[in-house]
């Protein structure tokens, strides 16, 4: 389990209330399909089409800046939100190292766009939530 304290989900709060949401998403996704070309083995349906202005990438970015939403809602409760997605994703075959590549690629994004106030602190705080949040996708795992 991760202990987000409460200045941390004050910093993580803050930053996606700001945030482009669909489009920091789909960035991320263009940004983990090329920096991880193995992670689009799954997305034979995008037709090897991986920047973020794509359909395909858009799409998924709906699905899974709504997913953060709910996480960002419910910090403290992650592995009951993302229950059944965690199932899903076993199902489906997604590999669990794929959230957290995806987390350190969403970071990346937030650090070009936030500039300066891209503090350590705010590092901090982010790179834990993707940590709970992977580690909630991955829970039902076995
Ligand atoms: Mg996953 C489906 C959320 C990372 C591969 N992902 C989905 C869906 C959601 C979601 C909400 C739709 C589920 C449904 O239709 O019931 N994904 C989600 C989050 C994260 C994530 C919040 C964050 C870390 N997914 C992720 C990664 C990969 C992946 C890193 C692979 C590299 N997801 C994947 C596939 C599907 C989903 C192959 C099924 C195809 C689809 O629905 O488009």
């Amino acid at each position: 389990m991760v202990n987000i304290t409460k200045k941390e989900a004050q910093i993580i709060t803050d930053i996606w209330n700001h945030l482009d949401k669909q489009g920091t998403t789909a960035h991320a996704l263009e940004r983990v399909f090329a920096v991880y070309p193995w992670t689009t083995r799954l997305f034979g349906s995008f037709n090897n089409h991986f920047k973020a202005g794509d359909s395909g990438v858009q799409g998924h970015a709906t699905k899974v800046a709504g997913a953060l939403e709910k996480a960002v809602h419910n910090l403290h409760d992650l592995d009951k939100v993302f229950h059944q997605l965690s199932e899903k994703h076993q199902t489906i075959g997604v590999d669990t190292q794929n959230f957290k590549l995806l987390g350190q690629t969403f970071i990346v994004e937030l650090a070009i766009q936030l500039k300066g106030k891209f503090t350590p602190e705010v590092h901090e705080a982010a790179f834990k939530f993707f940590l709970a949040v992977a580690g909630a996708l991955s829970s039902q795992y076995h």
